[in-house]
């Protein structure tokens, strides 16, 4: 019997791209990579935007449908000029992911530097004010997110070391503070001759359904035209997120539409956030090309199902 034709897993909101560097009130070249988390009832995105000599920092958006956003007149966050963070900020912040956990909103980024990347995590209450907690990780370390509950006591993360020896692969992580982290253990590596065969690296922060945690990542192929990034999803077990249940074989997206193809870098689609909501159904947000901010949505039992029917290996 052959296999029965499906739709798209993700549908595209009809409105893309949602944000764009036209509705930055100051001057970037993109905006994209936005972490986006809800809070009594708004949306807040954190956004990434390349200034126009290359380095990039964060911007703030709002929005009371997860659809239209308004961005804040002034930048949320910029590297730091001095002592450490200045030292390890000095060239850019990136790839913003948020985490509400214990009444606070956590975000891990990129932090650029002439000594490598690394991962800085800072704090917000009220997404006005921001206070950097530590540098979590020594460089070369460009992907982190957070589990957005505590297990054991414990905080956990999933990161992505660079290597030269094995292929870039999602681990796991544990701490009791969150500014020291140890008990690290690889979790998925990428499959050979398959989409995600480059590379692979943690997206959106992992959300709770009833089958276990849903974890959306980025995988990347290289053609003869370059590298191709598209999502695909995992899930972990409810108690132990080290366990993984599945990872779905197919990829959920990959970059279609023409703001997709084309833009700052061509043929990316890379997730930083995700919002699940109530109705069964998750808000996907996703940069296109590097360039602009994208939406889409997809039915949360579908992705499990991807991941428990039709998985590949997780190594
Ligand atoms: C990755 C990161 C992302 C970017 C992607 C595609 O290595 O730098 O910020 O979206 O490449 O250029």
């Amino acid at each position: 019997m052959s296999p029965k034709k499906r739709g798209p897993v993700v549908q595209r909101y009809a409105g893309n791209p949602i944000l764009t560097r036209d509705d930055v009130p100051y001057p970037v070249a993109t905006v994209h990579n936005a972490g986006v988390v809800k809070a009594n009832g708004r949306y807040f995105m954190v956004f990434r935007s390349h200034l126009l000599n290359g380095r990039s920092i964060l911007g703030l958006a709002e929005s009371a449908d997860g659809y239209s956003f308004k961005v804040r007149p002034e930048p949320f966050m910029a590297p730091l000029r001095d002592g450490v963070w200045g030292e390890y900020e000095e060239y850019g912040v990136e790839d913003p992911r948020i985490c509400q956990i214990d009444g606070d909103f956590l975000i891990t980024y990129s932090a650029y530097s002439r000594h490598g990347v690394r991962i800085g995590l800072a704090r917000t209450r009220d997404f006005v004010s921001i206070e950097r907690i530590s540098m979590i990780t020594q460089a070369d370390l460009r992907n982190v997110v957070l589990f957005p509950q505590r297990f054991g006591g414990r905080y956990v993360r999933l990161d992505r070391p660079h290597s030269e020896i094995s292929l870039w692969s999602m681990w796991i992580s544990y701490s009791p503070d969150l500014v020291h982290w140890g008990d690290s253990k690889v979790l998925v590596k990428p499959a050979g001759y398959h989409w995600d065969e480059m590379k692979i690296g943690p997206g959106a922060t992992p959300f709770k359904t009833e089958k276990g945690w849903l974890n959306i990542y980025h995988g990347v192929f290289r053609t003869m035209d370059g590298a191709v990034y598209r999502l695909g999803v995992i899930l972990h077990d409810l108690h132990d997120p080290s366990k993984i249940l599945g990872v779905a074989d197919e990829w959920i997206l990959q970059p279609e539409d023409p703001w997709e193809i084309t833009g700052y870098v061509h043929n990316v689609v890379f997730t930083c956030g995700a919002v699940p909501e109530e109705d069964g159904t998750v808000k996907i947000y996703w940069g296109g090309a590097d360039k602009v901010m994208c939406v889409g949505t997809a039915n949360i039992s579908d992705l499990a199902a991807m991941c428990l029917e039709r998985s590949r290996s997780p190594m």
